[in-house]
């Protein structure tokens, strides 16, 4: 599938670029053409629920059925902050570990980066700081002290599971930076929408900053 102008696109992995000539032609007789994208990329272990995150956000849909995502895959939503309008390009990329070598081509450019945990699970949780250093080397930022990286804790709504504290989840924000931290269900829809909200706007001051 390429990245036309549908709403969504499984990113090509292999060699090619992700755009191509026509895709920027579209785009630029679009009339959307006006609005800010903003890029942003969802990393963290398999299963934590990064896609079922990007599908209650676009879709305000859940599925209990897990489907691994294999390379990445992105879904735009469009949004008005501070009176402009501003489209996301959420990229849903593929925790396990067999897809990794696939290329990283589609973290170029990402305006912000969501590093997704299970609050259920505390290997997952150890392993955001390796997502972060891996992406941050990958995507060739320049200034990383700076980037916009938030934290999302997902399956709140998991009774008597809670392995990672918000205390905790808060002091690697606190050692990294002061990144924000925000709790989520996906399954219920609690804190998504918000979470994306912030990450949008921070995204677009960081940008606005540059
Ligand atoms: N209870 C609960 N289950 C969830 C939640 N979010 C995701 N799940 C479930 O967790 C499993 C994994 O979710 P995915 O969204 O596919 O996880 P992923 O991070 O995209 O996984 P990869 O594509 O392999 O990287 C699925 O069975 C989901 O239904 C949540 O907030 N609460
Ligand atoms: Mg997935």
């Amino acid at each position: 599938m390429g990245c036309g102008p549908s709403n969504s696109g499984q990113a090509n992995l292999g060699s090619k670029p992700q755009y191509n000539d026509e895709t920027y032609i579209t785009r630029a007789r679009s009339p959307s053409f006006d609005r800010t994208l903003l890029k942003v990329i969802l990393l963290g272990d398999s299963g934590v629920g990064k896609s079922s995150i990007m599908n209650q956000y676009v879709h305000e849909k859940f599925t209990a059925e897990y489907k691994a995502t294999i390379g990445a895959d992105f879904l735009t939503k469009h949004l008005i902050i501070d009176d402009k309008p501003i489209t996301m390009q959420i990229w849903d990329t593929a925790g396990q570990e067999r897809f990794q070598s696939l290329g990283v081509a589609f973290y170029r450019g990402a305006d912000c980066c969501a590093l997704v945990f299970d609050v259920n699970d505390e290997k997952t949780f150890e392993n955001v700081n390796s997502w972060k250093e891996e992406f941050l080397l990958k995507a060739g930022i320049e200034d990383p002290q700076n980037f916009p990286f938030v934290l999302l804790g997902n399956k709140i709504d998991v009774e008597n599971g809670r392995a990672v504290s918000k205390k905790r989840a808060l002091k690697f924000c606190e050692d990294n930076g002061n990144i924000q931290y925000f709790e989520t269900s996906a399954k219920e829809g609690i804190g998504v929408s918000n979470a994306f909200m912030h990450l949008a706007t921070f995204a677009s001051d960081k940008r606005n900053q540059k």
